[in-house]
Parts: structure tokens; sequence; C-alpha cells
């Protein structure tokens, strides 16, 4: 075997040279793998005796891609598509051996190759969309030669990989691996194409069409998804080229629009986002390999919409949960809705009937705590009040064995007071999840003063099983997420006072890239939580609207007047009363620009987000961004409210809270953080 560099090997196998890439964890394409895979094809292509080329990689999978860590960076040669036009050139017959995942510039890589061979798990893609790109080595105009327009249309709009077997059957690969052994196999394979004198096939050289009609139709089926985001639209564009213009064509035009993403804000954000997910796990403070505890078994306290929704991600992952409920008919309904919700997803499709059952029958209902003893992690998903959830961990203290987790689902209060009603604090934490469990992927792991590093490495991993993204905030009112959208509740109801109306905030929100605003956002999750007739003053807005029974989208009216498709329209009735609370208040109405509605929205969130980090309650600005990606729709494609300050500008950010400040009273205070940070030049995120 001769080493061509640090991270790439050519052995001679007979008449087979074996090309292997070993730059780990992802085997991603770093100039050098890049130079590597030039010298290896040219020594292969010298060798008289070597008659075909095998390309493999070393470790957990085939290339993950390009190294996402090079970009923004000089451009080093050999630039990819180069590597690729020599891999496609070669006179001798390369065969991809694909295991794990081949994405991006992997698959990329792949295409350029004459054929392919891969493991049955293996995992093909092209991700490029998810960070604000489009493949820019080929991708976009060998994919659709391979796969078709529309499968194409999918794969790069979506970035989500496909598996192997449909890949054999798309013909993007051209045989099934043993699972053991790709590269005895690929080889084998490689001696068969040569043996037989099969062409050696360039994806280049095929013909794709469409009438343009399919793409105006997948345009508009996705127009939703695609609202606010560049990538989709221009890998669109790309596929476009591969059916209109000769391949060189193509790929200069995927080239060119390749530049203006990588050149823009949005793909930055997204790339930012890439690694703040996986920064998000990392804990500062945690040394490296801390033990975790064994999670066999999972009891949830509370069957109504959070306790059922928590325990559907356990079931799903295959943990058992005993899940308690005081009432019979509560436990009866919690259990009807899960199995409810099990069957909706199996009806579209996304889901077995077996698989149902299987789930299902992994869930013991219980009117007990004491069915709870032998459970390793048990988390309370009852009504939001302190003393309530005090007398159940007094309860579980004195019930649950030792050693196990004990998880309050709590969205605001204080879990170091709920710890402390036990006699073991460090087994205490917050698991704040949301709404619908089952389905949002942010989970707020609450850090108590006295929660031990183990129990929270646990959770963590645990969080990573069941596909949450998981975020550690430190104790104090609504963590990360409701502290700072608190900020942005408080705006909308003063802007509402002073002059715009729901709708315009709601308008505002919206055309900036969250799903909905936060008075849409209100009329869904139902305008009577909390509220209570009986003790209704009839004095705010929300008071008068519930009483006249607009409690939102379940009756069908709320700030808005909503149709039985649940489509919205602005309600005179609402108007009449914003009016009539501005002049309740002695507020003379004035006209409210958007960008007003905007900063006001967002920018004391930021500035709540600065707190939060000064406080040590998150421990970096992307975990800030991550909260809000995850769990309040935040568009990606701006990052987040800490990276989306940075691209504004601390400094105008800061401007505008004084501004805000001057015009009422104390609300809009800066940080000191931002202070700190706008004066000198700095940024919240690196
Ligand atoms: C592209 O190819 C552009 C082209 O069209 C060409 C243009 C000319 N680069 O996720 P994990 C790191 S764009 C650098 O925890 P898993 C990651 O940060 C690229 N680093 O593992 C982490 O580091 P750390 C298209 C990368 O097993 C470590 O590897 N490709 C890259 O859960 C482990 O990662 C993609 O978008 C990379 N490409 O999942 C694929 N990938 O340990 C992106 C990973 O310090 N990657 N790292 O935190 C993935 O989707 C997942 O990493 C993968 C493995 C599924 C491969």
């Amino acid at each position: 075997m001769t080493a061509l560099n640090d991270v790439t090997t050519l052995e001679i196998d007979g008449d087979i040279a074996v090309l292997t890439v070993n730059n780990p964890p992802v085997n991603a394409l770093s100039a050098a793998v890049r130079r590597g895979i030039v010298l290896g094809i040219e020594q292969a292509i010298a060798d008289a005796a070597v008659k075909g080329i095998v390309l493999a990689c070393a470790g957990r999978t085939f290339i993950a891609g390009a190294d996402i860590t090079e970009f923004g960076k000089p451009p080093e040669e050999p630039w990819l598509d180069a590597v690729i036009r020599i891999i496609e050139a070669s006179p001798k017959v390369v065969v991809a051996a694909i295991h794990g995942t081949a994405l991006g510039g992997g698959l990329e890589t792949a295409l350029g190759c004459h054929y392919r061979v891969a493991v049955p798990s293996a995992k093909l893609g092209l991700p490029e969309v998810r960070l604000g790109l489009l493949p820019g080595a080929g991708g976009t105009q060998r994919l659709p030669r391979v796969v078709g327009v529309e499968q194409a249309l999918v794969m790069v709009t979506s970035g989500t990989p496909i598996g192997a077997t449909l890949a054999a059957e798309k013909g993007l690969i051209d045989a099934l691996a043993p699972e053991d052994d790709v590269l005895a196999f690929a080889v084998a394979f490689a001696r068969k194409v040569v043996a037989d004198g099969m062409p050696l096939k360039k994806v280049r050289d095929l013909r794709v069409s469409a009438e343009p009609a399919v793409f105006a139709a997948f345009r508009r089926a996705n127009a939703r998804k695609f609202r606010g985001f560049d990538a989709p639209e221009y890998n669109i564009r790309c596929i476009e080229a591969a059916v209109s213009q000769p391949f060189d064509e193509g790929l200069a035009t995927e080239r060119g629009l390749f530049m203006q993403l990588m050149s823009g804000v949005q793909s930055r954000a997204q790339q930012y986002l890439f690694f703040a997910e996986r920064a998000a796990q990392k804990i500062p403070d945690l040394p490296a390999g801390t033990a975790t505890r064994p999670v066999r078994k999972v009891g949830v306290i509370g069957a109504g919409t959070m306790g059922g929704g928590i325990s559907m991600n356990f079931l799903s992952a295959g943990l058992p949960v005993t899940i308690v409920e005081a009432n019979e008919k509560a436990l009866e309904r919690g259990v009807g809705v899960m199995r409810g919700n099990y069957e909706n997803t199996a009806k579209k499709g996304r889901l077995t009937m077996e698989a149902v059952e299987r789930n299902m029958s992994l869930l013991t209902p219980s009117m007990s705590l004491h069915d709870l003893a032998d459970c390793d992690l048990v988390i309370e998903a009852v009504f939001e009040n302190m003393q309530i959830k005090k007398d159940i961990f007094e309860k579980l203290d004195g019930i649950v064995k030792q050693g196990a987790i004990l998880a309050s689902n709590t969205s605001y209060l204080d879990v170091d007071e709920i710890a402390a009603v036990t006699s073991r604090p460090q087994d205490v934490c917050g698991m704040h999840f949301f709404s619908p469990a089952n389905v949002m992927r942010l989970l707020e792991v609450v850090r108590g003063a006295k929660t031990s590093p183990d129990v929270l490495e646990t959770v963590m991993q645990l969080a990573r099983k069941i596909g949450k993204a998981a975020v550690v905030a430190g104790v104090c009112h609504g963590f990360i997420g409701n502290r700072m959208l608190e900020l942005r509740q408080r705006e909308a109801n003063k802007l509402i006072l002073e002059g715009a109306m729901p709708w315009d905030v709601d308008r505002v929100i919206y055309d900036f890239g969250f799903p909905m605003g936060p008075f849409q956002m209100a009329d869904l999750a139902g305008l009577d939580i909390g509220w209570s007739a009986d003790t209704s003053k009839g004095v705010t807005l929300r008071d008068q609207l519930c009483e006249r029974d607009r409690r939102g989208q379940k009756t069908r009216c709320g700030f808005y007047d909503y149709t039985e498709k649940r489509e919205h329209t602005p309600s005179p009735i609402v108007e009449d009363l914003v009016l009539k609370q501005s002049a309740a208040h002695g507020v003379t109405r004035r006209q409210i620009g958007d960008q007003e509605i905007l900063e006001r929205c967002i920018y004391p969130m930021i500035n709540e987000g600065a707190l939060i980090l000064e406080e040590g309650k998150a421990y970096r600005a992307s975990d800030i961004d991550m909260v809000w990606l995850t769990g309040y729709g935040f568009p990606a494609y701006r990052g987040g409210p800490m990276f989306y300050a940075d691209t504004v500008g601390l400094k105008t950010v800061l401007g505008k809270l004084r501004e805000f400040q001057a015009m009422s009273e104390a609300d809009f205070r800066p940080a000191p953080l931002l202070v700190r940070l706008a004066e000198a030049g700095g940024k919240f995120t690196k």
C-alpha cells in the first residue's frame, strides 16, 4: 500500500488499484483529499498492470461532502469539479464503493465514476440545499441524467438522502454489495467490467428531458415550503439547465449560481446553523467521556397533550413508557389521542400499521405513581403550578428507585425549587418539550444548580436518540425560548395599542420568515389558556375576546375569523375592540411602519438573548439560535436572532433600542453585553 498523502492511499490488488480516502470523521473532501484522489487516479492510469480502479473510503462512511470548514477561505486547487472530470475521463474503469453516506460532493464524486456499488444500508443524497447551497461540482447536471428530472428535483430541493435500495431502482447505483464487504465486491465488479468489456459509462453523455410544465408544477407545489429561501429556486434552475443546455454549459450555469449562493448571507446563516446544531451537544464543563445512566424504561406523569406527545417520542424510539394520570377518563382520552396520532401518520403512509401496534404495545397506562418505581427516567408533565409540581416530586422521591432521573417539563418554573423538595436534587433536571411534543424538534434541557454531570449527559444523549435538538438552558423564568418570546409578545401588544392592527404585526413577522405571527400563534394555541370566565375582569383585549367566546381557532374566531378550512380573515369586531382599547388607555393612535414593527418585535428579543448569555443561562449565542430555529420557526436563512443581529450590525440594534427607550419607559434598556460588543465592533457569533 502506498500513502499518496496523509489522507489517501493506493493499493494494487492484482489488476485493480484501490484508491482509499481516509479523512476522519466523515471523509470530507479537503484540499488534501482532492489532491490525493488526482494523484491516485494518475498513478493507476500510468501503471500498465492496472486495468481498473476502485474508489473507496476507510472508516464509517463514504465521502460525506465538501469540507464545510473550508468554505469562506480562499479556494485551493484542484477544484472538485476538475477532480471529477479527471475520474470521468479515466481510460480505465473507476468503480465507487459506497458505505455509510455518499453526500454532496461525495455523491458528485461517485457520479463521476463509471459505476457505483453500495451496501444496502448506504444513503445517497445532495444535502447542499440545507447549507443554503447547490451541488457545485456537477451534481445538478449529472443527477437528473441518471434518476430523471422529477426525482432529482425532490432530492436537490429537500436535501434528503435516499436509501441504497431505492437508489438501485433509480439507477443511481449499479449493484447492491453485501453489507460487510463492499470493497471486495467493488473489486470483483471492476474485474467483471474489464473481463466482459463493459463500457465506461459517463453520466455526462446521457440525455435528459422534461417539459417546462414539470418545473412549473414543482415550484407551485412547493412554494410554501421554499418561501424565503434562495437555494431551492437556484437548485431548480440548475436542473432546468441540465435539460435545456449541453452538459458543459449546464456546468457553467451551475457554477455561476453556486458562486452567487456561496457569497450570500443565507448560505452563511445555514452553514452556521449546521455547526450550531453540533456545538449545542457539547457542554463546556463536562469532562469528555462523562458516564451516562442506562435508560430502559420511562415514566410520564400527565396524559394531556404534552404528556402524550412526550410519551410518543420514547415509544417511537422503542422505549417502554408508563403513563400516569389521576383521572381515568383523562387517561383513556390521552391514550386514545396517542393512538389516533399514530394512525393518522400511518394513513399518510409515513408509518406502517405494525409499527403503530408495536409502539402502542410499549405503553402502560396507569393511575398510580407507584407504577413508576422501576423507571430510569420520569418526566412530569402536569399543570404549570409550582405547588402541584412540588407535591409530585416529593411523592416521586419516596417511590422511584435511587439513581433514576427525575425531570420536569415545566416551561417557566424554577427547577431548583422543584429539586429542593427531593432528597436527590442531583438527579433532577428540566426537560422542556415544545408542543406538539412528538413533532417539534427542540428540547430545552434545564440544568439545575445541583444537576449532576451524568444526568445531563444522559439526557443529552437520550434527546439525540429520540430525534430532538437538545439545548442546555440555565434556570431562569422561561429559560431561553419563552423568556425571549415574552419580549416579542409584549411589543406586539404595545404595537396594537399604539396604532397597528394584529394583522399588520402578523404580516411583518410572517414576511420576515416565521411560519406565523404572534396573534395567529395565540389563536392557534387558544386564547383561553390560563383564562377563566369567573375571574375575567373584561379589561384586556384577551379578556374581551374570550368573553365573546372568541377563543381562537377552536371556536373559529379569535383575533381573526376562521373558515372551516382554517383560512383566516381580519375581524371587524377585533378592529373595533383594538380601537376602543387605545381610547380606554388614552392613547392617540399613529401610523406604524413595517420596519418599526419588525425592529420592535425582534430587537428586544435579541437584547434579552444578550442578557441570557451574560448571565450564563445559555452557553453560546448559537445555542440561543438553535432554540429559535427548532422551537419557534425562526427562518433558517436568517440564522437565528443572535446571528441575525450580527448581520444587521450590533451598533444598529443598540441604536434602535436606545431610540425606542427614549420613546417609552425603560423597557428597552440595552444589555451590558450588547453595549460592550457594539462599542468594540464585536459580534455575538463566531
Ligand atoms: C458540498 O458537498 C458542496 C459540493 O457540492 C461541492 C462544491 C464545490 N465538512 O454530523 P456528525 C463534522 S457541501 C466538514 O456529528 P453523524 C461535524 O461538524 C457538503 N466537517 O456525525 C462533526 O464535527 P465535530 C454536503 C464535517 O455521524 C463531525 O464531522 N454534505 C462535514 O451524526 C461528525 O459529524 C453535507 O452537508 C463536512 N462536510 O453524521 C453533509 N460533515 O465532531 C454534512 C460532518 O467536531 N454532514 N462534519 O462536531 C452530515 O450530514 C453528517 O455529518 C453525516 C454524519 C450524516 C455525514
